[in-house]
């Protein structure tokens, strides 16, 4: 049965509430000028649920997916969003309410979808070899049209995938135009398998390889090297039994160790070998990866938003862990292991202020870099304000030069929450390039997209897109340019 409200929690209150309609805008209004050079679509992914739960405790994360694009050519800019047209949202459209039960539980589904895929495909816009995907770690990618935003269907590879999930972190080669991308639970509900899975440039899987987790974690992230892959694996996680019980998914372990799994990234999945860390830790995002020749050995870096414990108060609470998001230690910190000295364990080095999305050029990923930027709450900003998958918005955005250790900071004031920056390039040599971020202002309830200088984001936005209403906030984006559009397979 459906509830008759939307539950009373963060998740649906304020910018949260769900907004239930497809639109778009032409021509929008921009105060100051976008330059000339950006041109290209900004994709965002959001969750948006299209029907009252079916469970009382429902959460952010298990809103339908809503695919979104700003598309800017030579300083204008259009607005669209569409659902995606999941097979889960088509079966909850046919039969006028909602029939998927609690969140990454399929057995408190209505008995007339079992078998249907669940997946709301809410997470990520992924762009790779001319395609379009949204995506979420409980399934496959559902393709999308990037012109028309309709819905082309669920894409497995042409069934070339064993593995029953693709994450929505994928990493990528700058150089190579590969794309790596992993599934846990590969083998189904709660099993510990988890795939790593090589595309080529093309778009054509060249690899899948296997190995088994010391438990069921929710893996969200992992980063790539240049001859590695790491996976950062946090205690939060699922029990079948639970599950079949009807119970909460995710529980995470205070008492339970994390770990860190190194895999060749072209390796076997019987190549893997473990780091073991402190009990109890959680993270979900990584900035970047790379590695290091030194004193005779090879360093793994990994840079990442680590927490001392689950950031999701619905984790927290099935979890039994009592913690107000402002007590809960966390931080930006590179974790260093000697691949020569694993029962070393890692040595942790802090990078930044806790906070979370963080991103990096595209042409930084899985190399030695200098600059990320991801956004953070500042309590000397103003106080928490509802916004976001974790409650709390983001009210500054941070650069950071994780070799020097500087940081610049573009506080945005009490009043207003940042969404997830994506990184646009420039092609002028020494130029940093731009970000674009959706700004959300609480007191008129009302969303813009910003575009500030990447290399000096304390200047504040050179350009301000009005959307002249609200957008539920994103989970993740990407950028993708004009060049790469237009080669796109759907025209
Ligand atoms: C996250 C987001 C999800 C999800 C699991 O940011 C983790 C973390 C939007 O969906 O299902
Ligand atoms: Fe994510």
């Amino acid at each position: 049965m459906s509830m008759n409200k939307w539950p009373d929690s963060f998740d649906f209150q304020g910018f949260n509430e769900p907004i239930g309609e497809e639109w778009s805008a032409q021509n929008l209004d921009v105060e100051g000028s976008i330059p000339a050079e950006i041109n290209g679509a900004f994709f965002r992914a959001g969750a948006d649920p299209a029907f009252y739960p079916t469970v009382e405790k429902d959460t952010y994360l298990s809103g339908d997916g809503v695919v979104s694009r700003f598309l800017i050519q030579n300083g204008k800019v259009d607005f669209a969003l569409k659902y995606v047209n999941t097979a889960r949202h088509q079966a909850e459209v046919a039969a006028g309410h909602a029939l998927f039960g609690a969140y990454h539980n399929p057995y408190t589904d209505d008995p007339s979808v079992a078998g249907v895929d669940r997946t709301t495909a809410n997470t990520t816009p992924i762009w790779h070899a001319g395609r379009l995907f949204l995506s979420k770690e409980d399934g496959h990618s559902y393709e999308v049209n990037p012109h028309t935003l309709e819905t082309i269907g669920s894409w497995t590879y042409g069934g070339k995938l064993r593995t029953l999930t693709t994450s929505a972190h994928p990493r990528f080669d700058p150089e190579t135009g590969e794309m790596f991308i992993h599934g846990y639970e590969a083998s189904g509900p709660a099993s510990k398998d988890v795939a790593l899975c090589v595309i080529d440039r093309n778009g054509n899987v060249v690899s899948e390889e296997w190995f088994e987790a010391p438990y069921c974690a929710m893996l969200h992230d992992f980063v790539l090297t240049k001859n590695w892959a790491l996976f950062p694996i946090f205690p939060t996680i699922a029990d079948l039994d639970r599950m079949k019980a009807g119970g909460p998914a995710w529980v995470h372990h205070q008492d339970l160790p994390s770990w860190v799994a190194i895999m060749p990234r072209y390796g076997k999945g019987s190549e893997v070998r473990w780091v073991k860390g402190p009990n109890g830790l959680s993270g979900y995002h990584m900035m970047n990866g790379y590695e290091e020749e030194k004193d005779g050995t090879t360093l793994l870096h990994i840079d990442q938003n680590v927490m001392e414990t689950n950031i999701f108060p619905f984790v927290r609470e099935a979890s039994g862990i009592d913690a107000s998001p402002a007590d809960i230690r966390a931080a930006l910190v590179r974790w260093t292991i000697d691949l020569n000295n694993l029962d070393a364990g890692w040595v942790e080095t802090p990078l930044g202020p806790p906070g979370d999305m963080s991103r990096t050029a595209l042409k930084d990923q899985a190399r030695p870099y200098e600059i990320g930027y991801y956004a953070c709450y500042d309590p000397e900003v103003g106080p928490p304000i509802t916004h976001s998958v974790v409650g709390a918005g983001f009210n500054t955005l941070i650069r950071v030069n994780v070799q020097n250790g500087e940081i610049t900071a573009l506080p945005l004031g009490p009043d207003r929450s940042i969404n997830e920056p994506v990184h646009i390039p420039s092609q002028e040599a020494g130029h940093e390039g731009w970000l674009a971020a959706v700004v959300d202002t609480h007191s008129t309830m009302t969303s813009e997209l910003w575009f500030i200088e990447a290399g000096d984001p304390g200047k504040g936005a050179i350009a301000k897109v009005k959307l002249g209403r609200r957008l539920r906030p994103q989970i993740h984006g990407t950028w993708v340019e004009k060049d790469d559009l237009d080669k796109s397979i759907h025209q």
